[in-house]
């Protein structure tokens, strides 16, 4: 059994591998994604470890000069049209002059240094042999330095995400509030594709559409300028900057391994927790939440990320957490992978994208945050759980955490390299999974 799901999951990196990256899936997202590909990367490292430092590498090489590393790489190969918003949307004021590439001018959720991390952990002889870390360690970086430096735009030393697309969580309930105050574009002025490749009930709406390209093309119209005047968008993420926290620490670790200076990035992991928790986090619910930077509100949906400050190694709401993870809201133990939104909300949808489905990259961010918090029995558990689900479902993008059924893209990358990491570790009771 462990090896048919280890073979077919390795099957499914390998068919999305193209020259240097890999799709998140075929049809549906035919380029690199930039989170994507540290999720893939951590799979792949069971795989070829010199694969899985090249997924990230390729990544990297689309960097921009200001540090962001781009939501989209879009791989000349294939038909501009192919997936909207394509290349032609961006336009040639993104193409990186060293190396021709075309990419979106938003990012997305920091989880390369934690990767990039595990990665060389993988196989560190290799790892040296190439050279690795020592070009990834001042991408890194500069792509956090970015993020400190230009998206802290509410000025509380926490970044934010200027789009629901950079969130990862696209069509999350946190964003409903602050997304009903933006203007959609005419649903004429443009073509989704995504609908040729997944149902309309397991997407995002039109009007949500509508405003994801509003506040896409004023990005770009304002000449990707970060300022939070300009950001009719602009929410402090509780994802995004626990990712950041924990990739600090990554970054320390990767310092000492290379004879860098260990010492800011710890600085700034602990800073970073400090914001999280005095800002975002409310004690009554035991849970993080999102904050609009313009009402400096905090944005009461409760969602997975809210629970993700897990992944940061010395929070001090741990147990908190935890005791809301297993409650009736997200069901720990119970149902996996952890649902995307709250199970008892009135709106909760099982089957419809972030507002319910469970997802096997956030699935893994917890269950990585309950190994290192020395919770085993419920990594055990989550672990066990996500693949029965996958045994059920299949290698899909999404599945409705009550039911089972799986939803949204089949053969999906980060599904199958979340299974292979999985198996690599012992399952909760000691057999083989
Ligand atoms: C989804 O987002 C893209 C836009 O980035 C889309 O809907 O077209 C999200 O699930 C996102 O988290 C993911 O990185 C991307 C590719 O898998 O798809």
């Amino acid at each position: 059994m462990t090896d048919d799901l280890a073979r077919r999951a390795r099957r499914i990196l390998l068919a999305n591998w193209r020259r240097g990256f890999t799709v998140p899936a075929q049809g549906l997202y035919p380029h690199q994604w930039s989170w994507d590909s540290a999720f893939i990367a951590l799979g792949l490292r069971h795989l070829s470890p010199v694969r899985a430092q090249r997924e990230l590498e390729s990544l990297f090489g689309a960097q921009w000069a200001d540090g962001r590393v781009p939501q989209i790489v879009f791989n000349p190969a294939v038909p501009a049209d192919a997936y909207f918003p394509g290349p032609d949307f961006w336009g040639p004021g993104v193409r990186q002059p060293s190396t021709g590439l075309v990419t979106s001018g938003l990012v997305q959720p920091p989880v390369h240094a934690l990767a990039a991390w595990e990665v060389h952990r993988a196989d560190p002889v290799t790892s040296a042999r190439r050279g690795f870390l020592r070009r990834l360690y001042p991408r890194l970086r500069l792509w956090h330095e970015y993020l400190l430096g230009r998206r802290d735009l509410g000025g509380d030393g926490l970044v934010c995400v200027i789009h629901p697309w950079e969130s990862g969580l696209d069509n999350s309930p946190s964003w409903d509030e602050p997304l009903s105050r933006i203007t959609p574009v005419a649903p004429a002025t443009f073509v989704r594709r995504d609908l040729g490749h997944a149902g309309a009930g397991e997407r995002p709406t039109d009007l949500d559409y509508g405003r994801y390209v509003r506040l896409a093309a004023d990005y770009r119209d304002a000449g990707f300028a970060d300022a939070l005047a300009s950001s009719a968008f602009a929410v402090e993420d509780p994802l995004t900057n626990a990712l950041l926290s924990a990739g600090e620490t990554a970054l320390a670790a990767m310092a000492e391994e290379i004879g860098a200076d260990p010492a800011p990035h710890r600085r700034r992991a602990g800073a970073l927790t400090d914001s999280l928790v005095a800002e975002l986090y409310d004690p009554g619910e035991g849970l993080f939440f999102a904050r609009d930077a313009h009402t400096k509100t905090l944005l009461r949906r409760r969602t997975v990320g809210g629970l993700a400050p897990l992944v940061v190694p010395d929070l001090p709401v741990v147990e908190e957490l935890l005791k809301t993870a297993r409650g009736e809201h997200f069901r720990l133990g119970e149902v996996s992978p952890v649902p995307s939104y709250d199970l008892t909300a009135a709106d909760f949808e099982g089957a419809r994208y972030w507002r319910g489905p469970g997802w096997f990259n956030t699935g893994w961010l917890i269950w990585h945050g309950l190994r290192g918090h020395r919770h085993e029995d419920l990594a055990g558990g989550l672990r066990d759980g996500m693949l029965a689900a996958i045994r059920v479902a299949g290698f899909r993008e999404y599945v409705d955490p009550i039911t089972g059924a799986g939803h949204g893209s089949d053969d999906f990358s980060w599904t199958a390299s979340v299974a292979l990491d999985l198996l690599a570790v012992p399952a909760a009771d000691g057999r083989a999974a």
